[in-house]
């Protein structure tokens, strides 16, 4: 069962993924080797291009609708309407450039400040874990943040693939989660509104034989 939200293509539920983070953290080269297998070399920077990948996780099928953001400021303009209409986030910082770091919980911030209460489902991403040598950010110190953020977190590298499904897959299984709690709550509010009217309705059939 799914929300009234859900959006369907060809029978497959869609889940639409946004990817946030600086400019040159990785996005792009994390979204390719995701989607084609292949990873690109060159920082060629994004305005903003969509991708689609079908894949089976958990044993159910859905296909990923995956915008791939742009970091650079001069391209951002879009980014509070991508925020608002994104299922889940994949926040993404780079281990070698700490600026992306604090960048990382900017976006989060933003994110909740666009959909409010709302509990959204998202991962945060820690690339270029291949670049040792170039570290600005500790591991200790993306697992607190990500503990902030109360969302798993994951150090990847787009370079060697590392990781790179792992990240996708837990955020549709958050989507998932959210999904099926929010259903839970609607049938427990459905049954409990169920309840309160079966009550008055009682209540008021009482009355009248008495009357
Ligand atoms: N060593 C290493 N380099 C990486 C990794 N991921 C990305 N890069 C390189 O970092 C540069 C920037 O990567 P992009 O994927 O274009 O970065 P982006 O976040 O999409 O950047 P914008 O589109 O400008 O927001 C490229 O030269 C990539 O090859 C990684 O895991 N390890
Ligand atoms: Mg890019």
């Amino acid at each position: 069962m799914h929300p009234p939200s859900a959006t369907f293509l060809g029978g497959l539920r869609v889940y639409k993924i946004v990817l946030l983070g600086e400019g040159g953290v990785g996005k792009s080269a994390l979204t390719m080797q995701f989607v084609s297998h292949c990873y690109v070399d060159y920082h060629d920077p994004t305005i903003e291009d969509a991708y689609q990948r079908q894949a089976v996780i958990d044993g159910e099928s859905g296909l990923l609708d995956i915008l791939d953001t742009a970091g650079q400021q001069e391209f951002t303009a879009m980014r509070e309407q991508y925020m608002r209409s994104g299922e889940g986030f994949v926040i993404m910082y780079s281990i070698t450039d700490r600026q992306s770091f604090l960048e990382a919980a900017q976006a989060k911030r933003q994110i909740e400040r666009v959909r409010r209460a709302e509990v959204i489902p998202m991962v945060l991403v820690a690339n270029k874990m291949d670049l040792e040598s170039k570290r600005e950010v500790t591991t200790e110190e993306g697992q607190e943040l990500a503990a902030q953020f109360d969302c798993p977190f994951f150090e990847t590298s787009a370079a060697l693939r590392h990781c790179v499904d792992d990240v996708f897959h837990t955020l549709i299984r958050q989507i998932r989660t959210k999904e099926r709690l929010g259903m839970k709550l609607a049938q427990k509010d459905k049954k409990l509104r169920h309840r309160a009217s079966t009550i008055v309705q009682n209540f008021f059939r009482r009355q009248k034989k008495r009357v």
